[in-house]
């Protein structure tokens, strides 16, 4: 931690009271709870985990429902984000549990009133430097769930509850823990801690996590995935696209050889990707309409600097049909190694958490980078994204 050291400490056991899930899955659900996003979604509304016969090389349309009807209103994008929340965990992430019926949180150290950056943290933990009157508290997420490699999978503290068969990726694994960590803190006020005012964190694999943290988790405020690349806001069939023009960038045939961060049924997908009914656009546009600010460097063509540009900008859209276009913010630029911090960037992560966590009035808007054409491969924005942006009334 970075806090301040303790002016007082104490310790209690508290229990947190049970409730419903914010996120919940079953298998196979045709409804879901609310997995967040604001408003509640209808009992109508059916979150399918897979939809078969889906073929799309385009990116999928945020503002058509799993049944091609179209997104009107804010309650309909509730629903429409229940059915992408449904449909990650379907064929990507596996089932992210709900609360479990008992859980307890022993508070040790009380520091000074203030509100929670959550990093997930490894070797390569992330570099943003956390401004003052913000807690930082470093997230194990690899005792959560392992990922060392390939053979990593069922092995962590998550599965020591769950077993080891458990179809939730690594990375569900974490946004399991990091919504338990901030359970505790709601039953904890001792700590201090606002949870209103909560911004997840984390670089490269461990920015992948703090993507799908922030996407699942709707009591975060505030996601900066730092240089997330393949698996965080890359998209699967423009790292493709990437690779095809010539660029060595990691795909997902790539991705699920290395390590465990998606569940075991996401190989069956990897070299039919048109069959996805999402993509990861959708997956950043499940953050909307809260804030959401990702960084990427443009120096690691590894990183699919293409991939991200484009797919971050379809992700835009949905800011823009919720008209909060400023809540999003996405940087991208070379010139320092991986995960270490630019302080270039600096006014940028800053703005962000000046507004969401820190109450300020420091504009956030076209925080966004304006270079689209990557290694000579300009993104051609009408091949992959053929929907007009509504405004959801
Ligand atoms: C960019 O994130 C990952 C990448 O996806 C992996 O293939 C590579 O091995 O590790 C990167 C990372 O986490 O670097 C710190």
């Amino acid at each position: 931690t970075q806090a301040p050291p303790p002016t007082t400490s104490s310790q209690a056991t508290t229990p947190v009271p049970t409730t419903p899930a914010s996120t919940s899955t079953s298998s196979p659900p045709t409804s879901t709870s609310n997995p967040g996003g604001g408003s509640s979604v209808p009992g109508t509304c059916s979150t399918p985990l897979t939809i078969s016969g889906y073929n799309n090389a385009a990116l999928p349309n945020p503002f058509l429902f799993d049944d091609g009807t179209p997104v009107q209103t804010q309650e309909d994008w509730a629903c429409r984000r229940a059915q992408i929340a449904s449909l990650i965990q379907g064929y990507e992430a596996g089932s992210l549990p709900p609360k479990p019926s008992s859980l307890s949180a022993t508070f040790t150290q009380s520091g000074t009133t203030g509100t929670l950056a959550i990093t997930a943290s490894n070797d390569e933990g992330g570099s943003i430097p956390i401004p003052a009157g913000i807690a930082k508290l470093t997230y194990s997420n690899s005792d959560m769930a392992q990922q060392n490699s390939a053979s990593s999978r069922g092995i962590g503290l998550f599965y020591n509850l769950y077993g080891s068969s458990h179809n939730a990726s690594a990375m569900t694994a974490w946004v399991w823990g990091v919504s338990r960590i901030i359970d505790a803190l709601e039953s904890t006020p001792a700590a201090n801690i606002n949870t209103q005012k909560i911004a997840v964190t984390g670089c490269s694999r461990d920015g992948k996590g703090a993507l799908m943290a922030g996407a699942f988790e709707t009591r975060i405020a505030l996601t900066i995935p730092q240089e997330s690349g393949s698996g965080g806001d890359a998209c699967w069939r423009l790292s493709k696209f990437e690779q095809d023009k010539g660029a060595v960038v990691q795909t997902a045939t790539e991705i699920v050889g290395e390590n465990d961060w998606f569940s075991a049924s996401f190989n069956n997908y990897v070299n039919n990707l048109n069959q996805l009914p999402y993509d990861h656009h959708l997956l950043l546009a499940m953050v909307a309409p809260r804030g959401l600010i990702s960084f990427e460097n443009t120096d690691f063509v590894w990183l699919s600097p293409l991939s991200s540009w484009g797919c971050v900008s379809a992700a835009r859209t949905v800011y823009q049909a919720l008209g909060v276009p400023n809540n999003h913010g996405f940087e991208q630029v070379g010139g320092h190694q991986h995960c270490q911090w630019p302080s270039s960037l600096t006014p940028s992560l800053n703005a962000f958490f000046d507004k969401f966590l820190l109450g300020g009035s420091t504009s956030t808007s076209n925080l966004f980078s304006t270079n689209n054409v990557f290694g000579g491969v300009p993104w051609t924005s009408s091949q992959w994204i053929n929907w007009n942006t509504p405004t959801l009334t």
